[in-house]
């Protein structure tokens, strides 16, 4: 029995309302070739676990994406660290911070999911589970971004550029065709940062949550800010409360802001998406852009933000 009453207001104009039968991806950034796979497979009827899982892939796999996955930027000492977390329509979660030596650390955190009687693996027990399960070694650490970390190492200043530096986390929010919402989010994390550092990304309620009965939020920007609010948690439940994905994803932008009197110095963004099939986006500075598919069509849009 949904706990979700059917008369709940979600403040958004009729003709704006999609179906929960159109299914709906949205990625952070400008991962068009990723948004587009989850959106064509959701057409197809593929679940939104799935397409989440398949399209957040496609970025693991891009060496030119220096934040995530394979040729993602290291940390301080040169090696590459990842987190990804995916979350179920059931209420299920999976995921694993710290990972080397891992092209696919989306797909191992399904594994923890769905083969372990755990939610998240952490470093080498995470390497070791992997290797269990048949993932390969492989080293991710490309010559452009060890090139890219010696010339770092000259100077060791550690200030990450607005927009530009550190900011391709890929988090993809997926409803399939029978109205259900999964999610995935996976990430590198900081460029440079210190070694064992885990940013909000692979943690429930930061990087990620999703509630099937409500909606979905993803994060990307400087995970330290994200944690400490739990903001994709706070997202779903101003949305449980009856906030359309655009006012909720302000609502948490406000509560960052609220709290950081540097908030010029750092960027945040916020993806959700609801039962309805309608999404929201809010971030700090100007430049943050998500990719919308929906009835056969991707596109890339901007969003709204605060400054
Ligand atoms: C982190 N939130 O590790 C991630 C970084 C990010 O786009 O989103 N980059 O803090």
């Amino acid at each position: 029995m949904p706990l979700v009453s059917s008369n709940l207001s979600f403040n958004l104009p009729d003709d704006q309302i999609v179906s929960a039968q159109n299914p709906v991806a949205i990625t952070t950034w400008n991962f068009q070739e990723a948004n587009s796979t989850a959106g064509n497979l959701l057409e197809k009827g593929t679940s939104a676990l799935d397409a989440a899982e398949m399209g957040v892939q496609v970025e693991e796999s891009n060496v030119k994406n220096q934040t995530v996955g394979k040729g993602g930027a290291p940390d301080r000492d040169g090696k590459v660290t990842l987190d990804a977390i995916i979350m179920a329509p059931n209420g299920d979660f999976g995921s694993v911070a710290f990972l080397e030596n891992i092209e696919h650390p989306v797909s191992v955190a399904r594994k923890v999911m769905e083969e372990t009687p755990h939610n998240m693996l952490v470093g080498e027990g995470a390497y070791q589970f992997a290797l269990s399960q048949g993932f390969e070694s492989v080293n991710l650490l490309t010559e452009e971004s060890e090139r890219k970390w010696k010339n770092w190492l000259k100077e060791k200043e550690y200030k990450p550029i607005i927009n530009i530096e550190n900011h391709d986390t890929i988090g993809m929010l997926c409803l399939d065709s029978k109205g259900d919402i999964a999610g995935a989010c996976t990430t590198s994390g900081l460029a440079y940062k210190m070694r064992g550092r885990v940013g909000d990304s692979p943690i429930i309620g930061s990087g990620l949550f999703i509630d099937n009965e409500v909606g979905g939020a993803v994060a990307t920007g400087l995970g330290e800010e994200i944690l400490k609010n739990v903001s994709t948690f706070l997202i779903v439940e101003l949305m449980r409360s009856g906030k359309s994905p655009q006012e909720a994803c302000e609502i948490a932008i406000e509560r960052i802001i609220k709290k950081n009197t540097y908030y010029n110095d750092f960027q945040v963004a916020f993806l959700a998406l609801n039962k309805k099939g309608e999404v929201g986006s809010f971030c700090i500075h100007p430049g943050f852009t998500y990719e919308l598919y929906r009835e056969g069509d991707n596109k890339n849009v901007k969003s709204k933000f605060y400054l």
